[in-house]
């Protein structure tokens, strides 16, 4: 298949509620959308970049800078047979999995619609429906956290993550604990700590929390394992899998117990799937993670998330936790026992609303041969 030309867009959107993790305070989000022409249609793609340097060094602008200077000239009327073809093609860009990413995403929905499957199924899914969880941001107050937990309790989420950071840690978890002895509960410090927290953060281990997630910084794979050692609560990492090879090593080193696989983070689904196998193999189970995406981004996510060795819930929430109008249609609504329904149109699986999504760009450009 042939990607005649590239449309990239980056778009202004406005988070219902302001989101807060140890990065800071994110009320609106600029998601980078692709749209690949192939054979006169259009396949579109979302880069998970951040507005700022902070859980990646990547960016919505050097996402941008990279995709036009390096990554698509290299595939613009090329005749891809297959993502490892695309795959070949990126490989002398060191690093920049988001922005090869979300070509890559955009590519394999439009192998997936080419072959008339749905893209759970072209990747190897076979679930009709995903388990999803939600990611709580970190609140002013204790009884604002409470609230916001026991919202989207009700609203029939079933596994709630807490961001958490030096001062809003033991105490929260604490407070949620004794309000909600039973629900399944898990906290992500997004690298806030240090080893030297050790004994600060064993003392999360009374509160049978599911996983904590990316304790320290991303490259602390060694310092991870020795984490490990010292606290029962079975760490998960993020941040610091960027590759099937840092899966590899954090394996090898016994560094996690389970690993969050975002397919932007990794570059795209075809290393998603080979870090998928490395933990199916080690008897690790992953589970699928968000960047607060649009639905573009989620249906890739929802498809992803049917792989077998998905065994945990994901943060792929639906539509009305991000947006007051998602811009596919239909959007991701959560279904009864907190599951998502997994599309099962041929390709994405979802229709982009084109005409939204006109009102909501703010900076646009054709990239051709
Ligand atoms: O529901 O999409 C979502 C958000 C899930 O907490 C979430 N993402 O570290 O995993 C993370 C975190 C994040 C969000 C990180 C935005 C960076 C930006």
């Amino acid at each position: 298949m042939k990607i005649d030309c590239v449309e990239l867009r980056v778009l202004q959107m406005r988070l219902l509620k302001p989101f807060r993790t140890s990065f800071g305070i994110q009320q609106d989000r600029y998601p980078l959308l692709v749209r690949l022409e192939i054979d006169g249609r259009s396949h579109w793609g979302e880069c998970v970049a951040g507005e700022g340097p902070w859980y990646s060094y990547e960016t919505v602008e050097t996402a941008w800078q990279m995709l036009k200077g390096y990554l698509l000239p290299t595939v613009i009327g090329q005749d891809l047979p297959d993502v490892d073809a695309l795959e070949t093609l990126f490989a002398p860009v060191r690093g920049h999995h988001m922005a090869k990413a979300c070509i890559e995403m955009a590519f394999t929905a439009a192998l997936a619609e080419h072959a008339r499957k749905p893209l759970s199924t072209f990747l190897g899914g076979a679930r009709d429906r995903v388990e999803t969880g939600v990611s709580i941001g970190i609140q002013a107050t204790v009884d604002e956290l409470l609230e916001a937990i026991g919202t989207h309790l009700s609203q029939g989420y079933r596994r709630i993550k807490v961001k958490i950071e030096p001062g809003w840690d033991v105490m929260a978890i604490g407070a949620i604990r004794e309000r909600y002895p039973e629900i399944t509960l898990m906290a992500d410090a997004n690298s806030a700590y240090t080893l030297d927290d050790a004994a600060h953060l064993a003392q999360l281990d009374r509160f049978g929390l599911l996983m904590l997630e990316q304790p320290l910084s991303p490259g602390d794979l060694v310092d991870h394992a020795a984490l490990q050692r010292e606290i029962r609560t079975p760490i998960c990492l993020d941040e610091s899998i960027e590759s099937a090879r840092d899966a590899r090593h954090a394996v090898r080193l016994g560094a996690c117990q389970v690993i969050n696989v975002k397919p932007g983070r990794v570059g795209g689904f075809a290393e998603s799937r080979r870090i998928h196998d490395i933990a199916a193999n080690a008897g690790m189970p992953v589970w699928c993670g968000g960047m607060l995406e649009t639905g573009i981004g989620r249906a890739c996510n929802v498809a992803l998330a049917t792989l077998p060795n998905f065994r945990l819930p994901g943060d792929i929430s639906a539509s009305g936790r991000y947006w007051a109008e998602d811009i596919v249609e239909p959007p991701f609504v959560l279904q009864k026992g907190g599951t998502i329904q997994v599309p099962s149109r041929w390709g994405l699986g979802v229709r982009v609303k084109v005409d939204l999504v006109e009102r909501l760009t703010v900076r646009r450009e054709m990239i051709r041969q």
